[in-house]
């Protein structure tokens, strides 16, 4: 009776003590203030960013001037890393369903921010289709983040394609005009050469084959976006074209994933390039490697573009309608070399080179395996592929609406198995019953 009674006063007493450690706990993990940047951030946007004098002026990137109030406030030995002046070590992300903050989705994330951007390339006539990206970028991600959104064209955009894209933008919007040079014929290239090839093309039905601005918007992509002068204020990009889907949340931040994972280039859709646009590519390719040999990267994903070691092209490709990387890598002096080299040969206009095979040949040789990316829980629709998770636990997880029966990644058509391989990377769960 005596043991028994003393064995619920254990209990009891235990039990408290469990609560008070709670208590404690709870009560004692940093409350976040409420971020004076994001703040600033949210009111200033309508004033800074959609006035039509602001359109090309190369405007201040907002995590710039407001990191100094929040860094004179910590202690000068904490290493502080990223814009907004908060230490990230204070801010884990949430990366699992077990991590704290998982499931909070409301409101704006505390925490640092990347020095990066959404960027646009549209015609004032896409306006609503790119406002239906951007709506989609929004709801799963941005509205907690709100990241800038820089709009490129090479005409003038209007009044209402910067209200509606300002309108919906959480983050500040910029626009800016494309000079001339970025986008026309250089120089050495022979005008009646590359008006016989697209009347060729045009015969052969080869998808935009007679287009002139199909090639100058490739050769852009491909060689100038990044050092546009909006572009300047920013180290990462994530590029959104008009028209595209996302079906999952995104908990985290994928620029800051990058970041901290050193990640370069990522991508979420892979797959053949048409052979018509790009007879020459390789050789092109062959030369620059040649030339430059010290832009080749030890522990690259040759393996994924060539079966032979390099001495041919599989035609696989990332699908560059969808990227997430590093802006200083692309203004490299190795991305630019090749760039350079790759506009000399003229296959842009003598043939239809797609930034796409361009993006994704310098990402496999001129970057190690690790620096590239595979997301395979950023869903996404560029007509007509599906990029959905693969992994039921993982859909739920992310509240996904994908058919995963439209996920392209395993059917044959797609190069991610490839990918997979040139890695030796783990397929994920199931991939095996959608190879069709
Ligand atoms: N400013 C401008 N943007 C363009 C032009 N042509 C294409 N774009 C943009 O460049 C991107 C790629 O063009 P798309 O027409 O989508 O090319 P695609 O993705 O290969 O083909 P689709 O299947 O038609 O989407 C999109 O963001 C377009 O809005 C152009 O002449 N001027
Ligand atoms: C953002 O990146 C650009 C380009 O690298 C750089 O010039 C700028 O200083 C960076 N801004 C901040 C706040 O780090
Ligand atoms: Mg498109």
């Amino acid at each position: 009776m005596a043991a028994g009674s003393a064995r619920y006063v254990r209990y009891i007493l235990f039990a408290f003590f469990a609560l008070a450690v709670l208590y404690f706990v709870s009560n004692s993990s940093p409350v976040v203030p409420p971020l004076k940047p994001i703040t600033d951030h949210a009111s200033t946007k309508g004033a800074e960013s959609s006035g039509p004098t602001k359109a090309t002026t190369g405007a201040t990137s907002s995590n710039g001037g407001s990191s100094t109030s929040a860094k004179e406030e910590k202690p000068a030995s904490k290493k502080v890393e990223f814009g907004f002046g908060l230490d990230p070590a204070e801010y884990p992300m949430a990366m699992t369903p077990n991590d704290p903050g998982w499931d909070d989705l409301s409101g704006i994330k505390p925490g640092p921010r990347i020095n990066a951007t959404f960027v646009t390339l549209a015609r004032n006539s896409d306006v609503w289709e790119i406002a239906r990206s951007i709506r989609q970028i929004e709801d799963r991600f941005n509205r907690r983040y709100n990241y800038d959104w820089v709009f490129l064209n090479d005409k003038p955009f209007d009044a209402n394609f910067k209200k509606v894209t300002s309108s919906l933008v959480s983050g500040k919007t910029h626009y800016g005009e494309i000079p001339k040079e970025h986008w026309s014929f250089p120089d050495h290239i022979d005008q009646d050469k590359a008006k016989r090839v697209r009347e060729e093309m045009a015969q052969k039905k080869i998808i935009y084959g007679d287009s002139i601005s199909y090639r100058h918007m490739c050769r852009f992509e491909s060689g100038f976006f990044f050092r546009q002068p909006l572009m300047m204020n920013y180290d990462y990009y994530w590029r959104v074209e008009p028209s595209v889907e996302l079906f999952c949340d995104i908990h985290y931040d994928p620029f800051r994933f990058m970041h901290e994972n050193k990640k370069k280039y990522s991508f979420v859709l892979s797959l053949y390039e048409y052979v018509e646009t790009i007879p020459t590519l390789w050789d092109s390719t062959k030369k620059f490697m040649k030339n430059h040999p010290e832009h080749i990267a030890e522990g690259n994903t040759m393996a994924f573009l060539s079966d032979d070691g390099g001495e041919t092209y599989n035609h696989c490709h990332f699908w560059s309608n969808f990227e997430i990387g590093s802006l200083n890598w692309l203004r490299s002096k190795a991305y630019t070399d090749f760039f350079e080299s790759l506009d000399q040969d003229g296959g842009f206009f003598y043939e239809r080179w797609g930034d796409a095979p361009v993006h994704s040949i310098a990402a496999s040789l001129m970057l190690k395996k690790e620096e590239v990316h595979f997301f395979n829980d950023i869903a996404y629709y560029h007509v007509p592929f599906t990029h959905c998770p693969t992994g039921e636990k993982l859909r739920t997880e992310l509240k996904c609406h994908c058919n995963p029966k439209d996920n392209f990644d395993w059917k044959g058509y797609s190069c991610t198995s490839r990918y997979f391989d040139a890695n030796n990377l783990e397929k994920p769960e199931g991939w095996e019953s959608q190879q069709d």
